[in-house]
């Protein structure tokens, strides 16, 4: 191939652009369908070249004659001659598509190559070429006598991305984890899979889940899971507590530069886990007893007599929940008079009496509230609060 005399040609071309064709912006380039492919990626090809049109009543080929061969090549590995076929029998347009084989390399750390590298194929369809991590494919088609059209597209590797498709989860949901790594999409004509480990704060070991490609060439890759609370991971589910913390990540072995082709790095995201039932059912609250200081219940009230107030709260959730428990003794003038609080937490179905003692110091009528929440800070209730109505003579 004339290469030296061409790009002698071609400055020369720009100098005299006026007139002559331009050929770095001739009226018969080649396109490619991204700027930038990955090592296995399928490539489509365009040439638009009306002058090759020579039958407007057939299809017409270009490139697999030897004087006007098309090469696609990368340094070690070629195709050639490519044939491009006319979309339509008077359209001048050529297209042709190969398949990147990639090179031999483990993508996932088990010590098995996936990858069938290979260069063969004629076109329009079906060729497949090796390429190496940053390599590029060059076509070229001697579109004129001494008149060679090149088209130049690098071969990358990409970080891959892990995302979770919400932040926070109900515990009753299911969960849809995303691997966005185009380098995993081996072939480009099928579903290939991705492999994501995912745990939890009370499963710190998890379960590794297989994610599928989302159509044969996206280079997406989705799973689902769901939780539990009573019962251990398996399969797609995870053991998981509101208020955990949940973890996806998997292992890039295709990474860009700078990173060597042997690297592999952790591509991790996080979300967390809340629990479906309402916040104010978390807990369940029973109304109020009154008692004396022997733990008797009182009927009458007086003034100067220690009163016990006993609430009892019940976790019915199979999970663990803090608590402030706070009792509020008002006046007949709605002022409050006694006030106090205690804070703790629950185990799953755990139930537990707390009690408060008070002494009215005036006669007349008291209302007794109680109030559960999470904490004094957030106030957030964890059941309807409650009040009861005394007299006290
Ligand atoms: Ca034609
Ligand atoms: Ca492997
Ligand atoms: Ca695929
Ligand atoms: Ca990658």
């Amino acid at each position: 191939m004339l290469v030296f005399p061409l790009i002698f040609f071609m400055f020369s071309s720009l100098v005299f652009a006026e007139q002559i064709p331009d050929y770095y912006d001739p009226y018969s380039p080649i396109f490619t369908d991204k700027p930038v492919y990955s090592w296995t990626d399928k490539v489509r090809m365009t040439i638009l070249a009306p002058s090759w049109n020579t039958d407007r009543h057939l299809i017409d080929s270009i490139g697999d004659d030897k004087d006007h061969a098309i090469e696609i090549s990368t340094r070690e590995h070629s195709l050639t001659p490519y044939r491009f076929t006319e979309t339509d029998v008077n359209s001048g347009i050529f297209t042709a598509e190969i398949i990147l084989t990639g090179f031999s390399h483990d993508i996932d750390g088990d010590g098995d190559i996936d990858t069938t590298p290979r260069t063969t194929g004629n076109g329009p369809t079906s060729g497949f070429l090796e390429v190496d991590r940053d390599s590029a494919i060059t076509s070229s088609f001697e579109f004129a006598d001494g008149v060679v059209l090149t088209k130049f597209v690098p071969i990358q590797w990409n970080i891959g991305k892990i995302q979770f498709s919400e932040e926070n989860y109900l515990s009753d949901k299911t969960a849809l984890i995303r691997v966005i790594d185009s380098d995993l999409n081996l072939n480009p004509e099928s579903l290939d899979h991705a492999s994501i480990q995912i745990s939890s704060n009370s499963d710190v070991s998890g379960i590794e889940v297989d994610a599928i490609e989302t159509s044969d060439s996206s280079g997406v890759f989705v799973a689902s899971i769901s939780f539990t609370q009573n019962q251990s991971s398996s399969g797609n589910r995870l053991f998981a507590m509101p208020g955990d913390v949940i973890f996806a990540k998997y292992d890039d072995y295709t990474l860009p530069k700078p990173y060597a082709t042997s690297d592999n790095l952790e591509v991790k995201t996080f979300a967390n886990v809340d629990s479906s039932i309402h916040i104010l059912q978390r807990l369940h609250s029973l109304p109020i007893v009154l008692s004396d200081a022997s733990g008797t219940p009182l009927t009458s009230f007086s003034i100067h007599d220690q009163i016990q107030i006993v609430g009892t709260i019940l976790n019915e959730q199979n999970f663990k929940q803090n608590f402030v428990y706070l009792f509020q003794v008002k006046d007949a003038n709605n002022l409050v008079v006694s006030v106090s609080w205690i804070q703790g937490d629950l185990y799953g179905n755990q139930n537990l009496d707390v009690s408060q003692s008070w002494i009215p110091k005036k006669a007349g009528v008291y209302t007794i509230e109680t109030y559960t929440w999470n904490s004094l800070i957030n106030t957030t209730p964890l059941s309807p609060s409650l009040s009861t109505s005394i007299f006290v003579k």
